[in-house]
């Protein structure tokens, strides 16, 4: 189940011939939910495939996309417990396990994508990769996710006052059940595959993502209301559990620390082309695409901070994100 460690004497002899059946020492099994061709399904893969080259062989990564080793939340408990050895998710599901991914899942605590690239890039980011590691996960890299905004199935939300009786599906996390309930409206968290049935049978109204999310897990086809409200820049990790980096050599850690590094520029350029394809698929699919005031959605956060940032730590957190340009 976990990173295999293939005795590199497995050996066939055939006719006299000696062939190694298999030269790759070391597999560690990645999760995603996304599908195949995602951004960061492709990232994660692009990382196995520099792993290969550098380790000549010896390491590589498995890629299992569309949440075959169990929904997001579940991964990331199997991935602690050491079942799973990688995992790319997003902040959501860390919220109640790990105190400082709260700080990054803030609404509009990020200016811009490009803030965001700044903080995680620098002294705050290392800070945030280093909190997973008393939680049995060792943070390797961010990867991006864009802005998040609210859609819907039968009511457009053209202004606040739109969200007012509109049921949401969220992450499994406090903070974006309080955050929804701070613009007026009733939050669910649910698990990502299990949202576009309750879209489709009315046990929500809508859900919120990312364009290429929005796009990709068809939502759209069920809630044909993107409303550019944009109140989440949450960034998203790639993290491997500390069991199975606890058996790796100091030389292995940092082959395998590396290929993470060098593999955020690429998804980065994935993401980008991602985020501006899946906007024009969904408006020829039918989506209107909602621009809106942002300000009173902004203003309406104000309790999700003082409930959340709720230590010196967290608050000094939020202050140095503020403060990178
Ligand atoms: C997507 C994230 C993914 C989450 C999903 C969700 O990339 O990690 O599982 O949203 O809403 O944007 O659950």
């Amino acid at each position: 189940m976990n990173m295999i460690f293939r005795l590199s004497a497995s050996v066939a002899v055939i006719a006299g011939l000696t062939l190694s059946a298999s030269a790759q020492e070391i597999v560690l099994r990645s999760s995603d939910t996304h599908p195949d061709g995602y951004p960061t399904v492709e990232a994660v893969r692009h990382m196995g495939e520099l792993l290969m080259e550098r380790s000549h062989g010896r390491i590589g990564i498995e890629v299992y996309h569309s949440s075959q080793l169990g929904e997001e939340a579940d991964a990331i408990e199997q991935t602690r417990l050491g079942v799973i050895d990688v995992i790319r998710a997003s902040f959501g599901p860390f919220n109640n396990i790990i105190p400082e991914t709260k700080v990054p899942s803030l609404p509009y605590i990020f200016r811009s994508t490009d803030h965001m690239r700044s903080v995680v890039d620098g002294d705050v980011g290392a800070d945030i990769l280093a909190a997973f590691e008393p939680h049995g996960l060792i943070g390797l890299a961010f990867y991006d996710a864009g802005a998040r905004s609210f859609y819907t199935g039968n009511t457009p939300v053209r202004s606040i006052e739109d969200m007012a009786g509109q049921k949401f599906r969220v992450m499994q996390s406090d903070l974006f059940v309080d955050m929804v309930v701070a613009l007026g409206a009733d939050a669910v968290p649910m698990p990502y595959g299990e949202v576009y049935s309750a879209i489709q049978t009315g046990v929500i109204d809508g859900a919120e993502n990312n364009p290429p999310s929005y796009e990709s897990s068809a939502h759209v086809e069920v809630a044909g209301y993107y409303t550019l409200d944009e109140h989440l820049i949450v960034p998203e990790i790639l993290a491997i559990s500390k069991s199975t980096w606890d058996r790796l050599s100091p030389e292995d850690q940092a082959l395998i620390q590396q290929a993470a590094t060098d593999s955020v520029a690429y998804q980065r350029e994935l993401w980008d082309a991602a985020e501006a394809a899946a906007l024009e698929t969904v408006v020829a699919n039918g989506a209107e695409i909602i621009e809106i005031d942002k300000q009173p959605f902004i203003d309406a956060m104000a309790p999700v901070y003082e409930r959340y940032v709720d230590t010196p730590e967290l608050q000094d957190l939020v202050a140095r994100i503020q403060a990178v340009e």
